[in-house]
């Protein structure tokens, strides 16, 4: 049999490393599009990055962004992919506020472009499109746990935009008798998670805390709740999707909600470090308690959490808590990590992240002044 081809928009994304190693795994050979950057933005996929000059290559990427249609054609022209994952977006839901337009045309028209390239290509009947679309979604508490029958209501552009981009897929499904399909992923963490989510921006700050790096952290809303699960589990689902029967919607999602604070108190757990809150509203503070390992700079009554304004959103999501029984029921699907494995990972790759540039300031190795 030959080998499987997929094409992934948005490779050098958390989801797009994950991905391309799960496929690149199960045989497939590997298309990627990356944007093209001022700075190198290939850290995630630098370990499956394969010489062009040598032969039998299974990973290629290519150059494109998902608001250059003409660009999206010629790619799927060459490539000839049995599956296309579409994977790139504008991700984050509050610089969405800040950037509405862009938003759309990425993240709402790009999927359009996608599922248009592929009819203008004659390719309806022989390529399979799986959408990234997304909890927010939901937004606005209608009914929880959430499933595939619960309505919408988007609360942000970002949404908004992953709305239109949802409504494409099922558009072009029931109009085209594509097999395109809509994975509603629930929240899905990893230790290479973009720095400014939530749990990222929490593990990495605890590591530097615990370094004597940085004394305390910022955050918005502690009381958001949110359905976490590991990046990893969440990949194989996507490939999944693409291999039933039927094209459908899916939601994926672990069933189990936690608060912001909550997932803090973990990462400081991990630490040995005990928190306890006090305050509320913009005043509230995160304070430690007690320290168990004597190796971290961290002391009693240290501050370590306080509350910024700037992170609050517009309009919030405030609960969000998946019933992913369909995906369990008819793919067998179930995620193999909890969140204590999440935040496990999260910190000790971050502790060890921050470890490395602890030494290298301690050597005088980190600070370039290019312009001195
Ligand atoms: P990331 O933000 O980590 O990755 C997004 C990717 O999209 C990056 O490769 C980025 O490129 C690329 N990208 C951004 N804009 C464009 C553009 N205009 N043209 C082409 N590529 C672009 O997101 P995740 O990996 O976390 O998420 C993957 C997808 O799943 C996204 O669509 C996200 O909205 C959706 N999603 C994510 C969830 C999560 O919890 N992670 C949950 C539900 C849905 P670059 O590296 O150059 O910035
Ligand atoms: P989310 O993820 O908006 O759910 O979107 P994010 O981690 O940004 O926020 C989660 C919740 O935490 C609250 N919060 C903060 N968020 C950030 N980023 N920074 C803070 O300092 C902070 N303090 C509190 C937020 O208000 C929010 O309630 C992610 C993205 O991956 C989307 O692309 C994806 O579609 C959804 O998950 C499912």
């Amino acid at each position: 049999m030959s080998q499987k081809i997929a094409l992934i928009t948005g490779v050098t994304g958390q989801d797009g490393a994950y991905l391309s190693e799960f496929l690149l795994k199960k045989g497939y050979i590997v298309h990627g599009i990356k944007r093209r950057s001022s700075l190198f933005n290939t850290d995630r996929i630098d370990h499956l990055y394969q010489d062009p000059h040598v032969e039998n290559q299974n990973f290629f990427l290519h150059y494109g962004d998902l608001t250059d249609s003409t660009n999206l054609i010629r790619i799927i022209q060459e490539v000839k992919p049995d599956e296309i994952y579409n994977l790139a977006a504008m991700s984050h839901v509050q610089v969405s506020f800040e950037m509405p337009e862009y938003t759309a045309n990425t993240d709402g028209l790009g999927a359009l472009r996608l599922l248009e390239a592929i009819r203008i290509l004659g390719m309806e009947n022989n390529v399979k499109l799986y959408q990234a679309s997304t909890s927010e979604l939901y937004g606005k508490v209608q009914e929880v746990p959430q499933t595939e029958n619960t309505p919408f209501y988007p609360r942000s552009p970002y949404a908004v935009a992953k709305l239109y981009a949802y409504w494409a897929t099922v558009n072009y499904r029931e109009a085209y008798n594509m097999f395109a399909c809509n994975g509603i992923l629930f929240n899905h963490e990893s230790p290479i998670r973009g720095e400014t989510f939530v749990t990222r921006k929490i593990t990495r700050a605890a590591s530097k805390i615990a370094l004597g790096l940085q004394d305390k952290m910022y955050l918005g809303n502690l009381d958001a709740k949110r359905d976490w699960g590991h990046a990893k589990d969440y990949v194989k689902m996507m490939w999944m999707i693409l291999q039933a029967e039927e094209p459908e919607d899916w939601v994926i999602a672990t069933g189990k909600t936690t608060s912001v604070r909550d997932f803090v108190t973990m990462a400081f757990d991990y630490l040995g470090v005990t928190l306890k809150f006090e305050g509320k509203g913009i005043h509230e503070k995160g304070i430690v308690t007690a320290v168990s390992k004597s190796e971290y700079n961290i002391s009693l009554g240290q501050e370590v959490i306080g509350i910024d304004e700037k992170y609050f959103r517009p309009t919030e999501v405030e609960l969000l808590i998946g019933d992913a029984s369909k995906a369990f029921k008819k793919l067998g699907w179930k995620p193999d990590h909890k969140l204590e494995d999440l935040v496990y990972d999260m910190m000790k790759s971050d502790l060890n992240l921050m470890k490395k540039e602890s030494y290298l300031k301690k050597g005088g190795y980190t600070i370039m002044n290019y312009f001195e």
